[in-house]
């Protein structure tokens, strides 16, 4: 997993609504009203556009969460994020992802949620968009060391997870992705084994930054986004976020990982974003955002470590790479 492809220009600017939107969201946020906020998304987001339609949106404001960006970090362009995608089912061609994935089935779908949980529950389309959607403005750091500021809708995957009541002799949650050779026929060279399997500690899991997202841009999510649904969790390499999921199970240990399966050597489970430990290969200390020149220095837990760091308290985090 090494890019070589060269960086596509973002001549497109972010939409205009968009940008109006942002501007006052600012504001909302430090005002830290949930309620005004969801009224502003409203206004400035053409509800058609939208797929949670049946819920409210809320923005960072809502569960203290802290996501701010630095003055100089802007949001990428959505045709940086829709045009750029690493999806190894429809190809390992990041600019050829979203015309392979073009007509990707994703409705009907269902969730299959099981495990060491109490309530064990199938959740299908419409039940996933009836969770109170937030946005959240993520920084997103793939391991070959690109990466983009992207403006998700989703909600904490914590809600979902409270509903199936978590036994308590579970530590881990599993993830796996939709496949099937007749919908992705050139997963045949993808060269890993699908489907994607990928996991966190249940703390992790748990943790608020943790989205399932189901949109970005106040748009329900393109298809080589990981549609309709797909995890992320912003201070780890972008392999963690796995896309298009269809199967969540609590474990009692630490689930199986697609990259650390193909290669334990260079992808660990945990895969913090860390500039002090290196892959093998390649330096972590800089990245290249998307749409910049040059590079910038990469952040320790990608810029959260004021929120995530506890989590790794006395981990040596070579060992746990
Ligand atoms: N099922 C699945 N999930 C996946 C991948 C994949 O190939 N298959 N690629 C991962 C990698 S390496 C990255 S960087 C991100 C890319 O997400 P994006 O295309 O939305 O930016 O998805 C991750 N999730
Ligand atoms: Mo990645």
């Amino acid at each position: 997993m090494r890019d070589s492809s060269p960086i596509p220009s973002s001549e497109v600017t972010p939409e205009e609504t968009f940008r109006n939107r942002r501007f006052f969201m600012k504001s909302a946020i430090w005002a830290g009203s949930t309620l005004a906020t969801a009224g502003l998304y409203r206004a400035f987001s053409p509800q058609a556009e939208v797929r949670n339609t049946g819920a409210a949106i809320a923005t960072v404001a809502e569960s203290g969460v802290q996501t701010s960006l630095a003055a100089d970090e802007k949001v990428n362009a959505f045709n940086d994020i829709a045009g750029y995608n690493n999806f190894y089912e429809f190809s390992t061609d990041k600019h050829a992802v979203a015309e392979k994935a073009r007509h990707f089935v994703t409705d009907p779908w269902s969730v299959q949620v099981g495990g060491l949980v109490h309530k064990p529950r199938t959740f299908d389309l419409a039940e996933l968009l009836k969770f109170e959607s937030v946005e959240r403005i993520y920084r997103f750091r793939c391991v070959e060391g690109w990466s983009m500021v992207i403006p998700w809708v989703g909600f904490p995957l914590s809600q979902l997870l409270k509903m199936v009541e978590p036994q308590s002799t579970a530590t881990h949650v599993a993830f796996e992705s939709y496949h099937d050779i007749k919908q992705m026929p050139d997963s045949v060279y993808a060269g890993i084994d699908l489907p994607y399997v990928e996991g966190l500690r249940l703390d992790e899991a748990m943790h608020p930054l943790t989205l399932l997202a189901t949109g970005l841009y106040g748009k329900t999510l393109p298809n080589q986004n990981g549609a309709p649904a797909r995890l992320v969790v912003p201070w780890k390499y972008g392999f963690k976020s796995i896309k298009s999921v269809v199967k969540i199970t609590l474990m009692d240990r630490e689930p199986p990982t697609t990259w650390s399966l193909a290669n334990p050597g260079e992808y660990g489970f945990y895969s913090n974003v860390n500039p002090s430990v290196d892959h093998p290969r390649w330096s972590q200390a800089h990245e290249r955002r998307i749409g910049e020149m040059g590079s910038r220095p990469t952040l320790m837990f990608n810029g959260y470590a004021e929120q995530v760091a506890h989590l790794y308290a006395g981990m040596d985090l070579k060992e746990y790479f």
